[in-house]
């Protein structure tokens, strides 16, 4: 908190939440007894936004998921989302974007060989990491407007904050949180159901907000026999006793360039491939901004600096990765736990997955 200690605002100038973000789509927010309604965000954002579209503004409702035409406004995707936990939109990307990108995953997948995890990443599924890194043509897809307009709205609530005597408004930036591009080969079975906002152990509904809005763009056809992600609709508004059911589960029906959002609260797994040919998908995030350590240590100590300390700092510093899956790298097709980038040799056989272990 050192950076905003000195900083002295009042409620008419609302500086730091000015820094924080660049668009301000929030005018519609309304506080109640002065405090943030911890209510669930998305049943707040349909009250005040938007009402739920009818039927009839979709281009199609198929066994609980809506598919939106690409001009549909973020008020509609907000809307379903918040009904479904998650919506597709047809034809996200344009044909020749598609096509571009398409040309640069299949050439990184190429080299890419499969998972080692057989009880959730996968033994029959390429999985590539840091997307952006590798090729520009995955640019539109995290800044198109539905997606990244959709995930403003959700994830950039302002949250109010006393500084002295001073009640600040402070406005969380977004991030990107995760980047995978998915290859589901034949033979791979269902991934277990689960929640993407686990990797931060949220609860529900008591995280009172909404952690990650996520998209998986379909780079080919996604079918339900060719394993297109499961999502269980409305289970977004479920707390933490209830368990998945895959008969509650419905595949996600798509054809490439088109893409489903959902949010971090919804439970879905990528489905088993009875195909005969891969299923691709990539899959990107947009995170709440300060779910990070405070300090960035990974600019000030990257991997050859913190390569010389002790490995009890190195971890502490955050080349560890946390149950069950947070701060992971890719390395040959697998996520690893960071620390694997300041040894020499690793065991190849192992994810970063460790610390799950059934509740008795
Ligand atoms: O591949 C898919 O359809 C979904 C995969 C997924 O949800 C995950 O790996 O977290
Ligand atoms: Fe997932």
């Amino acid at each position: 908190m050192r950076a905003f200690s000195a900083v002295r605002q009042t409620r008419s100038n609302r500086l730091l939440s000015a820094l924080s973000a660049p668009q301000r789509p929030f005018h519609r927010f309304e506080l109640t007894h002065g405090r943030r309604d911890h209510s669930m965000l998305v049943e707040r954002l349909t009250k005040s936004i938007s009402p739920i579209p009818s039927a009839h503004d979709y281009l199609e409702t198929t066994m609980g998921l809506t598919t939106l035409e690409p001009n549909a406004s973020v008020d509609d995707v907000l809307a379903v989302i918040e009904r479904d936990g998650g919506v597709i939109i047809r034809d996200l990307l344009t044909a020749d974007q598609l096509a571009r990108l398409k040309t640069d995953l299949d050439r990184l997948l190429d080299d890419l060989g499969f998972g080692v995890d057989p009880d959730f990443s996968g033994v029959k599924t390429r999985r590539l990491g840091s997307v952006l890194r590798h090729t520009r043509h995955a640019d539109p897809v995290v800044r198109h407007p539905l997606y990244a307009e959709t995930a403003s709205r959700i994830l950039q609530i302002p949250e109010y904050l006393w500084f002295g005597e001073d009640r600040v408004e402070v406005v969380p930036s977004k991030q990107i949180g995760v980047t995978q591009v998915i290859q589901i080969h034949p033979g791979e079975g269902d991934q277990p159901l689960h929640r993407d906002d686990a990797v931060w152990q949220w609860r529900h509904p008591e995280g009172g907000r909404q952690a990650r809005v996520q998209i998986m763009l379909a780079v080919s056809d996604f079918t339900a026999e060719n394993g297109g992600t499961l999502v269980i609709p409305g289970s977004h508004k479920w707390d933490d006793e209830r368990a998945p059911k895959r008969d509650e589960a419905v595949p996600t029906e798509m054809t490439a360039g088109s893409a489903l959002i959902w949010i971090g609260g919804t439970f879905h797994a990528g489905g088993r491939n009875a195909s005969d040919a891969p299923r691709t998908g990539l899959t990107m995030s947009w995170d709440l901004g300060y779910l990070r350590q405070e300090e960035n240590h990974y600019l000030t100590m990257p991997a050859d600096v913190a390569r010389a300390l002790p490995e009890d700092i190195q971890r502490a510093i955050g080349y560890e990765a946390s149950p069950p899956f947070m701060g992971w790298v890719e390395i040959d097709g697998v996520m690893r736990d960071p620390h694997v980038l300041l040894e020499d040799d690793f065991d190849r056989n192992l994810q970063a997955t460790s610390g799950m272990k059934a509740a008795t």
